[in-house]
């Protein structure tokens, strides 16, 4: 089938049997193609000049039906959108746990689900997942991927991205009792705002997978 053809697009490149055909007349030469290839166990096959669709290999009409049909499935894939189960918005796929745990156990299952735990960083992203949240979801609350663990009180998404949108409830993050360090979307009249908490406590939890 042509439709697992897809999965390894690279940046105007797409898998072509053992090949890479360049299908962008006008994209840039990407330096490190060769390593991505050899990590992905295909060939690359780079075009002789940007205005020409690897002349070398689409000089039969059936070539040229084939590198449609795989763009088509490629397309087709892109915008079948979202895992099973997973919910999508703009460009994000988001899972809803049914099941509650720790903060690291969640982050495992994310993992598990080739996801992380999501972040929020605008309010469309926000508005989106509390929307979902209380039509469907309904846990009194869920993690979301942030902590404070490195540095009390400096909150950064994925231990490593500062946050540049906040959402947090009235008199939040307290770090009550010196030992709230993992962020967690709480439901209070009706709405899903953020506080800090125990990352041991179970909560339900949000993945979130880029499409
Ligand atoms: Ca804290
Ligand atoms: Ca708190």
């Amino acid at each position: 089938m042509w439709c697992y053809f897809p999965t390894p697009f690279y940046n105007g490149y797409f898998k072509y049997h053992v090949s890479f055909v360049h299908v962008s007349a006008t994209a840039e030469f990407v330096p490190d193609l060769p390593r991505f290839a050899a990590r992905q166990k295909v060939r690359v096959i780079i075009p002789p000049s940007h205005t020409a669709l690897c002349a070398a290999e689409l000089k039969s009409t059936v070539m040229q039906v084939k590198v449609l049909s795989a763009l088509l499935c490629f397309v087709a894939t892109t915008y079948a959108g979202c895992p099973l189960g997973f919910h999508q918005h703009r460009t994000s796929c988001y899972w809803f746990s049914n099941v509650r745990c720790s903060f690291p156990e969640a982050a495992a299952y994310c993992r598990y689900l080739e996801s992380h735990l999501a972040t929020i960083e605008s309010q469309d992203e926000d508005s989106f997942i509390n929307g979902y949240a209380i039509r469907r979801g309904r846990a009194p609350s869920y993690f979301i991927g942030a902590t404070d663990l490195n540095i009390e009180g400096r909150w950064m998404w994925e231990g490593q991205r500062r946050m540049t949108y906040t959402h947090w409830n009235t008199k939040q993050p307290d770090n009550s009792g010196g030992q709230e360090h993992c962020l967690e979307l709480w439901k209070y009249s009706k709405k899903y705002r953020w506080n800090d908490k125990r990352c041991d406590t179970p909560s339900n939890f949000i993945c979130e997978q880029e499409l």
